[in-house]
């Protein structure tokens, strides 16, 4: 007799084939006959620790972790709770699993040296934002973690590397990757062959492959922009902005505004949505807000093994070279046609505005 599922039609949907992001990572580095697993065990090391914040937050409103810790960090804002919480578990997790030997993190500072346990091998470098978007996070808006992954360079010393390690182009990437904690969980990472999806399902606790190979659209019908600072904008820009809410419904506008403010949240739609993401300069703050190291960088390197671009208006972030570890950068970042058109009009370039195709 058929049972009331196979009349619904419910085994013909794959409810069980999943892979798992631990197989997944395995599998990719069977690829690499020489690799030592350590790699694979880093990133263990980070999707653990995803999971811990990940299973804090959802309780954040029972525990006592939503507010203030009265501390300002380095970059003289506010910290939350969550952000000093979030900082301690992937610092912690990186600790014990011994593959990393210094962490740059958005609430520290310095960067942090860890004493290579036997463990692991320690020749990695992390450089992190814990918990991106937090000024959200008590009011339950999604947030991230974001993390950006280097090798130490030859010539340090891994029991004692120097802070200045961490400084090296986006370019030197080994891997980036983001957290969404949102409707769903989800980490997103590249090692530079496309960049893959995983979902979190809190049944099993396991990240499962659901985004293989996500490239992002040539162009969407998004952009996000905090245009409340419209003023502070530079002349190219406004235009840019006016341009995208001129109604021509032949060219598909005006485009939609989609702001977060959460830029984790913001980037992953529009990654796969298609749109762009601009955290410019502005009057005051000349270079911008978000933090090349541990923000642009990593969302730079994924946004181009999808397929889209990242520039700060005048080059490719991958290619900036950095002096600081809490660098800041303007940002454009999204679907390649659109970047390009942002790009033009921001150099005033009316040939070059007209060449980009809609
Ligand atoms: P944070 O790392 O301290 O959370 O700051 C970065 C955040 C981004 O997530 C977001 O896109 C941006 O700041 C929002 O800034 P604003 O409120 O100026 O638009
Ligand atoms: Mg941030």
């Amino acid at each position: 007799m058929e049972s009331s599922a196979e009349s619904k039609g419910l085994l013909d949907v794959d409810l069980g084939d999943f892979k798992t992001l631990e197989q997944f990572i395995i599998e990719q580095e069977d690829r690499f006959p020489h690799s030592t697993g350590a790699f694979s065990r880093l990133l263990r090391d980070i999707s653990l620790a995803a999971k811990i914040v990940n299973r804090d937050m959802r309780r954040a409103g029972l525990i006592d972790i939503y507010g203030d810790t009265g501390e300002t960090n380095v970059q003289g804002e506010v910290q939350k709770k969550m952000d000093a919480l979030a900082h301690r578990e992937f610092v912690l997790a990186l600790r014990r699993g011994g593959e990393c030997c210094l962490i740059g993190s958005e609430e520290h500072a310095e960067a942090i040296p860890l004493s290579t346990s036997s463990a692991g091998d320690g020749k990695y470098i992390v450089l992190l934002d814990p918990l991106d978007g937090s000024s959200n996070i008590d009011v339950n808006v999604s947030v991230g973690t974001i993390f950006s992954i280097y090798r130490l360079p030859d010539g340090y010393d891994k029991e004692k590397p120097e802070p200045d390690a961490a400084l090296q182009p986006g370019t030197q990437q080994v891997a980036a990757g983001y957290v969404v904690y949102g409707s769903s969980t989800m980490l997103v990472y590249t090692t530079g062959s496309g960049v893959d999806g995983f979902t979190l399902d809190p049944s099993i606790g396991e990240f499962l492959l659901s985004h293989p190979q996500i490239q992002t659209p040539n162009r969407g019908g998004i952009f996000s922009v905090n245009s409340g600072y419209y003023h502070a904008f530079d002349e190219g820009l406004r235009a840019y902005l006016d341009w995208l809410q001129e109604y021509d419904p032949e060219t598909n506008r005006p485009v939609k505004t989609r702001y977060i403010g959460s830029f984790v949240s913001d980037f992953h739609r529009n990654l796969l949505k298609g749109g762009i993401y601009m955290y410019p300069a502005t009057k005051s703050s000349p270079e911008g807000k978000l933090r090349l190291m541990y923000e642009a960088n990593p969302m730079a390197f994924i946004v181009e093994q999808a397929g889209g671009r990242a520039t700060d208006g005048q080059q490719r972030v991958m290619e900036k070279v950095p002096h600081k570890l809490h660098q800041r950068t303007p940002l454009f970042i999204g679907s390649p046609d659109m970047v390009q058109r942002a790009e033009a009009f921001l150099h005033g370039d009316d040939e070059r505005v007209a060449s980009v195709s809609d």
